[in-house]
């Protein structure tokens, strides 16, 4: 699928511990109508059970995960692995919490769009919270994967996967389909967005604050930026 890019030589390892020193911190918002699973994916991805009464978010919920990226292959002045800390935050999809929730697309690195496959609705809408970046944001310098959720529900299933890669296509997204009830390609969302943003990084299409020094190689390139906190 990633054939042309970087990303296949990519190696992901969750990792359990916060307390080692993190090369990126890569701030992750969650965005989609109300209903179609943010809170739920968010669950799946922190090891939490799959909840059917699962109540809409008031503003914003938070997780974090910690990885550790290494890369199959030289790159001038990069040093592997990375340790790479992923902050993510569920935006409430409720039209009542839209500025606080535009409040949180500062610095964001990785934007995931979610849509229910069951719903149309919140597919047509998937247009809307992109455009919702361009105001707040440079596109350009996010990772942006698009969301098909609740694949589970085969057979009420009203988007194709065509559809949605198409639209993620035009979009210049990733596009992934998941079920946070039956925990499928839940990880595996975050892992692509993640690896798709450090590619472009590495191609130098985005560039992200490092957290410690010296994480280049000795003569291999000097740093340009002083480190310091990539949100906030
Ligand atoms: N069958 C199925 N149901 C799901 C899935 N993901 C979420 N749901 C259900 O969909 C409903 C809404 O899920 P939430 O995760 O709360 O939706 P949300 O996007 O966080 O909604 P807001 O917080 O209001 O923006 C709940 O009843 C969940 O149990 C899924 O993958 N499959
Ligand atoms: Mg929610």
């Amino acid at each position: 699928m990633f054939a042309k890019s970087k990303m296949e030589k990519f190696k992901l390892k969750e990792i359990e511990t916060s307390k080692v020193e993190v090369d990126y911190v890569v701030k992750t918002i969650m965005l989609g109508e109300s209903g179609v699973g943010k809170s739920s994916l968010l669950l799946s991805l922190t090891g939490k059970p799959f909840r059917l009464d699962s109540q809409p978010t008031i503003g914003i919920d938070f997780g974090v995960k910690n990885y550790e990226m290494d890369y199959d292959g030289e790159i001038e002045k990069y040093e592997f692995p990375w340790k790479v800390k992923l902050l993510l935050w569920d935006c409430a999809g409720q039209e009542r919490f839209r500025s606080i929730v535009k409040s949180y697309y500062r610095n964001a690195n990785i934007i995931i769009i979610v849509f229910d496959v069951c719903d149309v609705y919140s597919f047509e809408c998937v247009r809307g919270w992109y455009k919702s970046l361009e105001e707040c944001s440079d596109a350009n310098l996010l990772e942006i994967c698009i969301v098909g959720n609740k694949t589970d529900l085969g057979n009420h299933r009203k988007v194709s996967y065509e559809a949605g890669k198409t639209l993620a296509d035009n979009l210049g997204a990733l596009y992934i389909e998941t079920s946070a009830k039956d925990h499928e390609n839940v990880q595996e969302l975050l892992e692509i967005s993640l690896m798709g943003l450090m590619d472009k990084v590495l191609k130098g299409e985005i560039e992200l604050n490092r957290q410690r020094k010296n994480v280049f190689r000795m003569g291999g390139g000097s740093e340009k930026k002083e480190t310091r906190c990539c949100f906030g």
